[in-house]
């Protein structure tokens, strides 16, 4: 009989969120300016001001509007950001957040929006878009006022939109892609969020809540689970490793199973429990098989 004994706890969730770091963007790999508005697009400015944390004089009635901090995309413009040393990973709850320049207009008590929609990719080459309604303008970025004053990292009372990788059922993502779609606004005096002066989506910051550092641990940039760590002890082999593997399996040297089962977090196999061999120890995740040899 052979017992396997998994370990779950408070004390392992603590140490993975340790994982994680915060940033804001520091790199832009693509610009294609639209047309309209182009404050901040000059090398004086950009693209530090659309680097590090947004600006704290924003607040939902007084936008940022100085170009040392916010760059005008333009109507129908994109870019695509992201970190020289991280990437982003589906952690708990929003994983990024975008600052724009929204407000609140005093008179009407609307949000004055200039949105674009947010996609985001592994490879800079596929993207995968983050649903948002055409109508209400929900899941787009721009929609949200800045709230400079508060922690950029807190997503609950930073302002900005936030996204989570979770919603399109993506775990990790290098390139964040901002499009404007102002036109679509533009073009329909009916549009809820219709004004004849929106001049185009103004990034201000883009904040990764959930990033992990492509320089630990990692076998390479496109691996960016942490690698799984086999311990051994005098009685026991410990694999310590993120939450991501799914399953394990441990074959005896002629291939056949002799355990298998579902993997929280960490795993324990003791000695006592096998024979004096080797065995073959295999973790699975969603992106990635992980094979270790085991003796007794
Ligand atoms: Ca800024
Ligand atoms: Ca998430």
């Amino acid at each position: 009989m052979i017992k396997i004994f998994i370990i779950f706890g408070l004390f392992l969730t603590l140490n993975l969120r340790a994982e994680y770091f915060k940033s804001g963007i520091d790199t832009v790999y693509f610009f294609n300016p639209g047309s309209g508005q182009n404050s901040g697009q000059s090398p004086d400015y950009f693209p530090e001001n659309i680097f590090g944390l947004p600006d704290t004089n924003a607040s939902e009635l007084t936008p940022s509007s100085d170009p040392k901090q916010i760059c005008s995309i333009g109507l129908g413009g994109e870019i695509i950001v992201g970190f020289k040393n991280y990437i982003i990973f589906d952690g708990d709850g929003p994983d990024f957040t975008i600052f724009e320049n929204a407000f609140i207009n005093p008179v009407t008590k609307k949000v004055f929006a200039e949105p674009s929609k947010v996609s985001i990719s592994e490879d800079g080459i596929n993207f995968v878009e983050f649903p948002y309604d055409p109508w209400t303008l929900i899941g787009c970025a721009g929609i949200t006022p800045t709230n400079g004053k508060a922690n950029p990292y807190d997503p609950e009372k930073s302002g900005g939109d936030k996204f989570d990788l979770a919603t399109i059922g993506l775990k990790k993502a290098k390139y964040i892609k901002i499009t404007d779609i102002c036109d679509d606004i533009l073009n329909n005096p009916k549009h809820p969020f219709y004004d004849p002066i929106i001049s185009g989506f103004d990034l201000d910051a883009v904040v990764g809540l959930n990033l992990i550092s492509v320089t630990s641990n990692i076998a390479n940039e496109n691996d960016i689970e942490l690698f799984p760590k086999l311990i051994k002890m005098a009685d026991r082999y410990e694999i310590h490793t993120n939450s991501l593997i799914n399953d394990y399996i441990i074959y005896d040297y002629l291939g056949k199973v002799v355990s298998s089962g579902r993997f929280n977090d960490n795993l324990i196999i003791e000695n006592k429990n096998f024979d004096n061999s080797l065995y073959f120890l295999v973790l699975n995740s969603n992106f990635h098989t992980y094979h270790f040899k085991i003796s007794f």
